[in-house]
């Protein structure tokens, strides 16, 4: 065992130690999701292995400080610490993504989305409002004044990529409040090709006219061509707003460069920092000067207080993917999508767009007569955690799915190649096609229950198990 991980192992034992001592609980469950994570394929599209350093950065006492504000200019008094975090943060962020402003405070993606959205009705909205009344404040405002400015927040529209074609919840579907306080109008993919038809959305963008264009995706199997973009925000004058949660880990190791990294293009980008970014659970804002004061109200516009030991880690795993490593990790996220999705095809699995150029990859389970759901939990019974995913036009709607997303980020970091990503495509579709569906007691097809044929778990999970140890997670820690 190397001292470094002899010392983390020993750091780590006692520490749980302590907490066993005050809630064993919380110990027990701390120590069973390590085996867990060890002792399964993890192929969730939007999870990761954060590095010892970004997890030991997070348990600390920055935890314990109030910083409602900005860096220099807190509601509290005693912050020069968590500015020290938060500056450091900040400047790795602006010097990995070569971004103009970076606002490390939101605690997750939909926290950094809405920070998004409400930096740009502010920058697009209230301060030209301010500006026709002669105010310098809401507060300036007469109650008449201020009574129409909100009706006019409440009209705005936006303009995102539909659930089922691969969009997030975030971006305008009407059970999120993107989807309430915004009127909008979803964009889908070619029935044909599954990819976006750039032109289909200009033409309606030109007719929906939206003040906010959402660009990103958290299941759509492709890159998108973020020049294009730019170009449908500008011809009906809305605001490009890029949502790269899914994808920051390949923006950051240079795999999407060109018209594929949204910084240059983009009026704000907003991201989680713990999928393919591989750091702590988080979220980012990134934006042009221009915006960069309007993200700055974040908190305590729509955040809580930043979190000091979050952003601590945030800075830990963004120096860490300023490093060369990093970039070679982000091409074999990619080169192992395409290994992954090659061997699924190959074995007649269906998958939407024919395959994948990012991380991810869609199944379509519907050819073996099963639900998404059905083939998720017929995989996560034999070690392969996944999860269910709606398809475009999906006949089996968002609960049951017709799809299966599967993702390359995790595995990766554990070291699978191109032979064990083949591996895995043969153990899923192995799953797949001894999977029936159990009709319900009515006799109607069944959505949920499903039959796995005798041994096929055994022999999946012995499998896995033999990847697994050749490629272990956290090598040498012990407890
Ligand atoms: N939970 C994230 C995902 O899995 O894509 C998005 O919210």
């Amino acid at each position: 065992m190397s001292d470094f991980a002899s010392t983390v192992s020993s750091i780590y034992s006692q520490a749980l130690g302590v907490i066993e001592s005050v809630e064993p609980r919380i110990a027990a469950a701390t120590r069973a999701e390590l085996s867990d994570q060890r002792a399964s394929l993890k192929l969730i599209a939007s999870e990761n292995y954060a590095s010892l350093p970004v997890l030991m950065t997070m348990g600390t006492w920055l935890s314990d400080k109030y910083a409602e504000g900005t860096i220099g200019h807190r509601f509290y008094a005693g912050c020069q610490n968590i500015d020290t975090v938060e500056d450091v943060a900040a400047e790795h962020a602006r010097e990995l993504f070569g971004a103009e402003y970076a606002y490390a405070q939101p605690h997750s993606g939909i926290d950094a989305n809405l920070v998004a959205y409400w930096s740009i009705l502010s920058h697009r909205i209230e301060s030209p409002a301010l500006e026709r009344l002669g105010a310098k404040t809401v507060n300036d405002l007469t109650e008449a004044d201020w009574e129409a400015l909100r009706a006019e927040f409440n009209s705005q529209r936006v303009m995102g990529m539909s659930l089922d074609a691969g969009g997030h919840l975030t971006h305008g579907f009407r059970h999120n409040i993107s989807g309430k306080m915004f009127r909008q109008r979803s964009y889908g993919t070619n029935p044909g090709t599954g990819l976006i038809d750039y032109d289909k959305l200009l033409a309606d963008a030109r007719e929906f006219k939206p003040l906010i264009l959402v660009a990103g995706y958290s299941a759509y199997p492709r890159r998108v061509n973020f020049a294009r973009m730019r170009e449908i925000a500008d011809a009906v004058g809305a605001t490009l707003f890029v949502d790269m949660a899914h994808f920051a880990g390949l923006v950051a190791g240079k795999v999407f460069t060109g018209e594929e990294d949204p910084i240059p293009y983009a009026d704000v980008v907003a991201t989680t920092t713990h999928k393919s970014l591989r750091g702590p659970r988080g979220g980012l804002v990134l934006a042009t000067k221009e915006y960069a004061a309007s993200v700055d109200r974040g908190c305590p516009m729509v955040l809580g207080g930043p979190l000091g030991h979050v952003m601590a880690a945030k800075a830990v795993a963004l120096a860490e993917a300023r490093q060369p490593a990093f970039q070679t990790y982000a091409q074999a996220v990619a080169d192992n999508a395409k290994t992954l999705a090659d061997g699924l095809l190959r074995r007649g699995v269906n998958l939407v767009t024919g395959g994948t150029d990012n991380h991810l990859v869609l199944l379509d389970v519907g050819s073996f007569g099963l639900t998404g759901r059905q083939a998720e939990s017929a995989l996560l019974d034999s070690g392969i955690v996944t999860n269910r995913n709606s398809v475009p036009n999906d006949p089996n709607g968002a609960w049951y799915t017709t799809g299966v997303r599967i993702g390359t980020p995790a595995l990766t970091t554990r070291g699978f190649g191109a032979a064990e990503f083949d591996r895995v495509a043969e153990l899923i579709t192995d799953v797949l096609k001894n999977t029936t569906p159990v009709a319900t007691a009515a006799g109607a097809p069944g959505k949920a229950r499903y039959d796995l044929a005798e041994g096929t778990a055994e022999r999946t999970r012995a499998a896995a198990a033999e990847l697994l140890a050749a490629n272990p997670l956290y090598p040498g820690l012990e407890l």
